[in-house]
């Protein structure tokens, strides 16, 4: 189910546990502001998760309410991971999914990376 964006942060959320180390995630990248991981039914060739470590419950919560170095950081690592993951020579996408029309699932913000074959037109 699609949550409602608009909600408090609710810290039992899956990422939530993921950052506190309660659930294992394959882990590509970690720093002050944000981690990557894999998804776990992935959409792409490479496709992974890049989360704030900060409780944003979704893009507009983060946009709207984080401090401007938090973003920063946040933005930068986005960037790295995709370097990192050689995606730039051949290309990549973002998505960052929020709230209800946006399919968004769980509650706390993350950032898709898709890449490593084309990806087509839009994903739906
Ligand atoms: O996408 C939520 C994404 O989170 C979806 O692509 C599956 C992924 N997911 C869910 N649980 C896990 C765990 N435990 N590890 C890794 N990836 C996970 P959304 O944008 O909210 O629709």
């Amino acid at each position: 189910m699609p949550i409602d964006a608009t909600l408090p942060y609710d810290d039992t959320n899956i990422f939530a546990r993921i950052l506190r180390g309660e659930i294992p995630s394959t882990r590509v990248y970690e720093d002050q502001w944000a981690v990557a991981f894999h998804d776990i039914a992935p959409q792409a060739a490479t496709h992974i998760l890049v989360i704030p470590r900060g409780a944003y419950v979704s893009w507009d919560d983060f946009s709207a309410n984080a401090p401007a170095e938090e973003i920063a950081g946040f933005v930068r690592a986005v960037g790295h991971v995709a370097r990192e993951q050689g995606l730039v020579a051949d290309g990549y996408r973002l998505l960052a999914n929020t709230g209800g029309h946006g399919g968004q699932e769980v509650p706390h913000l993350h950032v898709h990376l898709f890449g490593g074959a084309p990806l087509g037109p839009m994903l739906a």
